[in-house]
């Protein structure tokens, strides 16, 4: 399920929010600032200890690094590199898709059911705010829809020869697992003009 808010990320009791960080990921400005401000130094200390891929790299542009979320509400914080826009022809919407798949792909891996993204890269690194936006929409669709199928051919197997768990509904009498929960995935615009982007583009 997508959904398209307005407001401050720092205030969403989701399991996961997503940050727009850098690749040293120890704070910022903009969104990682908030994000930094509002879960207390302990987020600085767990990313420091994330280790370096590289000195000075702790996240490559386009990957995503996970660290609990400390005073937010959000279980976990989901750091991810958003590219520096610099004209279109520079693998800038190849990297920003990127963002998105690793950082669904990580809130999976986490078990979360409940993931919020600010609009990647277009604040202080410059990204086109509807060529963003679309490339966002594209690759959560992509996501939730891969998702699905995954959860809709599991239930097809039928449970033979095994004991049907207590939770396990009958479809057509046969033994379903039960179906897990859908990911809600929600775009968290700090701007009314940049919810009504994605407003225009999920309708
Ligand atoms: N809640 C939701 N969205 C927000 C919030 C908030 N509290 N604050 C800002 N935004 P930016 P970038 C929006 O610049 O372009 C940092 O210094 C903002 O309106 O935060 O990926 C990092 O350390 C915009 O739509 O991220 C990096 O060095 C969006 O968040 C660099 O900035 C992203 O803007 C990353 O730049």
């Amino acid at each position: 399920m997508i959904k398209i808010i307005q407001g401050d990320i720092t205030t969403l009791a989701v399991d996961a929010i997503v940050n727009a960080a850098n690749q040293v990921m120890l704070g910022g400005g903009g969104v990682d600032g908030a994000i930094h401000r509002a879960a207390g130094h302990e987020l600085y200390e767990a990313c420091l200890k994330v280790p370096e891929v590289r000195p000075g790299v702790r996240c490559p542009t386009g990957e995503a690094r996970i660290t609990p979320g400390f005073k937010l509400p959000a279980k976990f914080v989901i750091h991810t590199v958003g590219p520096v826009y610099s004209g279109g022809q520079h693998g800038e919407a190849e990297k920003l898709a990127a963002c998105y798949r690793n950082s669904l792909a990580l809130a999976a891996e986490n078990d979360c059911t409940s993931i919020a993204f600010p609009c990647i890269s277009t604040g202080i690194y410059g990204y086109p705010k509807e060529a963003a936006a679309q490339i966002a929409v594209r690759e959560v669709k992509a996501f939730l829809a891969a998702k699905n199928a995954e959860t809709a051919k599991g239930e097809d197997v039928p449970q033979n020869g095994r004991a049907r768990p207590p939770s396990a509904p009958l479809q057509n009498g046969r033994a379903v697992a039960p179906r897990p929960p859908e990911m809600e995935v929600i775009f968290c615009c700090f701007s009314e003009r940049d919810a009504n982007v994605y407003r225009s583009l999920i309708a």
